[in-house]
């Protein structure tokens, strides 16, 4: 399964009646990292944008708050980009454009 950041999204939302995964800790984030790997994936999006944000800060698509962020160095790097991944096989995320270039893959909660 594969998409931009809104496919995905909608994805989970039609197919699953749920949210693009959320983080609270780093066990959570790296329960999906072993996943991941397990399916040899890199990358994956997960439910952090800001495309809704009031205030232009990110946000938990599932509505959650934001109490734990992995950014990695330089990230979020904004402009065009509202939409985040884990990336890398790693536990740190990045900010990509959300509609189109990227297609990764997702986990959804
Ligand atoms: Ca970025």
């Amino acid at each position: 399964m594969t998409g931009s950041w809104i496919e995905a999204q909608d994805a989970c939302r039609s197919r699953y009646n749920s949210n693009l995964t959320s983080f609270h800790s780093a066990k959570e984030s790296d329960f999906v990292r072993q996943i991941a790997n397990i399916f040899r994936l890199d990358s994956v999006w997960i439910g952090l944008n800001k495309l809704d944000s009031a205030d232009g800060n990110y946000e938990w698509v599932d509505g959650s708050d934001l109490t734990y962020t992995n950014w990695v160095i330089g990230e979020p790097s904004g402009g065009i980009e509202n939409c985040a991944a884990q990336w890398n096989s790693g536990l740190n995320w990045i900010d990509l454009p959300c509609a189109s270039d990227y297609f990764l893959p997702y986990v959804c909660d």
